[in-house]
């Protein structure tokens, strides 16, 4: 053999390798996720790691390839601001999270000073997006879901008049959730019976019970988180109650079984998430949740949310890449302009995920069209259930 194709080879093999260079460089960008995993909101922030898993295995293979590190938020502001400051202190290109509203409003200010675009996973509270210009969500706003599950409850039983509703007060979502549904029942001409305020770290309900029990109410509201809510429920079937119960998005997660078990049965939750959606990405996610789960399961909201969240990110940056000079990669870009540049193609675009199309305003609100209702089916294990979605 020449000399000559010997040298053709190895420069086809340096460039290869070159190549492999650049590549490796866009390929060294991090995504932070900021869930509650622990606490009470760890019961939902378990939900929406499972959606951020999915997609990083699933995004993980194309191009730009991020890599994906978690924090715990903790179920509280200040484990959720150490959380951010590690995501901050690793230069991370964007931010996915946190859990709860009441935590958003501490540290998503945190991420919009430091220029790193953060998209809220479920962070439903009025005024999220208005925090500061690099602050979305993916998350509807509770304006916009929780009319719904009430206006269900009313059409499933017309002569619902009297409504007692409970509200965790420690928690911006919940109360703000709750002068929604107040909101609501006056509107719809209802009477608010009795209106009981409880907080997140309650495990004994039995006094605000028994003032609604002695209200008489047709319907009760109730804007809680997971194990408070879950409980709350549970002693409200066994003190006897049995009327329609509709509770919030801070309940909606099959983890509420194991805290109301039976009891959980007929509760009815708005969902922003329909698992029959029939799109490549909501396919994705289905068919990844399934691994080593029932062939029928379906993903809870907060999963699908999550998802949506690293999608939306990694359709953006992939658009910012494609109008870099051949050659060059997002990681050369300065981290500034990175950023900029990923909040304003992440802004513009249109999106085709488990939460149907979406897009967002120029503040950052999402804009969603598809919802529905569904109603907790128990089975009599007590143990295990489904969200049913209503017609
Ligand atoms: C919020 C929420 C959470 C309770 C859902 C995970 O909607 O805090 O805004």
């Amino acid at each position: 053999m020449s000399a000559r194709p010997l040298v053709i080879a190895a420069v086809g093999v340096l460039s290869a390798l070159l190549a492999g260079c650049a590549r490796q460089a866009s390929d060294g960008l991090v995504i932070g996720g900021a869930v509650a995993l622990t606490g009470n909101a760890g019961l939902l922030g378990q939900d929406a790691r499972t959606g951020l898993d999915i997609a990083q295995q699933f995004y993980g293979q194309q191009q730009p390839r991020l890599k994906l590190v978690i924090e715990d938020t903790g179920s509280d502001e200040a484990s959720a601001t150490q959380a951010f400051r590690r995501l901050i202190n690793q230069q991370v290109v964007a931010i996915l999270g946190p859990s709860l509203s009441q935590q958003g409003f501490a540290v998503m200010p945190m991420a919009d000073r430091a220029g790193i675009p953060v998209v809220g996973i479920s962070t439903t509270a009025p005024g999220i997006p208005e925090i500061g210009r690099f602050v979305a969500r993916v998350a509807s706003p509770v304006t916009v879901i929780a009319p719904r599950s009430l206006a269900k409850a009313l059409e499933r039983n017309p002569r619902i008049k009297r409504v007692a509703v409970f509200f965790a007060q420690d928690d911006v979502f919940c109360s703000s959730e709750s002068s929604i549904f107040q909101k609501a029942i006056r509107a719809k001409g209802l009477e608010l019976v009795s209106l009981q305020r409880t907080s997140v770290s309650d495990t004994d309900f039995h006094t605000p019970i028994n003032n609604v029990l002695r209200s008489r109410p047709d319907l009760v509201v109730i804007s809680a988180l997971v194990s408070d809510g879950g409980n709350l429920v549970r002693q409200l079937r066994e003190l006897g109650y049995s009327g329609p119960i509709v509770s919030g998005n801070g309940m909606n997660t099959p983890n509420i079984y194991p805290v109301c078990q039976k009891h959980c049965d007929g509760l009815l939750i708005t969902q922003a998430y329909n698992p029959a959606l029939n799109n490549r990405s909501n396919t994705t996610l289905l068919q990844q949740f399934r691994r080593g789960r029932d062939a029928e399961a379906v993903p809870p909201q907060v999963t699908a949310q999550a998802f949506t969240a690293y999608q939306v990110v990694h359709e953006a940056l992939a658009k910012v890449e494609a109008g870099l000079p051949a050659g060059s990669s997002l990681s050369q870009l300065p981290p500034e302009r990175l950023r900029q540049q990923l909040l304003s193609t992440l802004l513009d675009g249109r999106y085709q995920t488990p939460l149907g199309e979406i897009r967002f305003t120029p503040e950052g609100e999402v804009i969603q069209k598809d919802f529905s209702v569904a109603r907790v089916r128990m089975n009599p294990d007590g143990r295990s259930g489904r969200f049913m979605l209503l017609p």
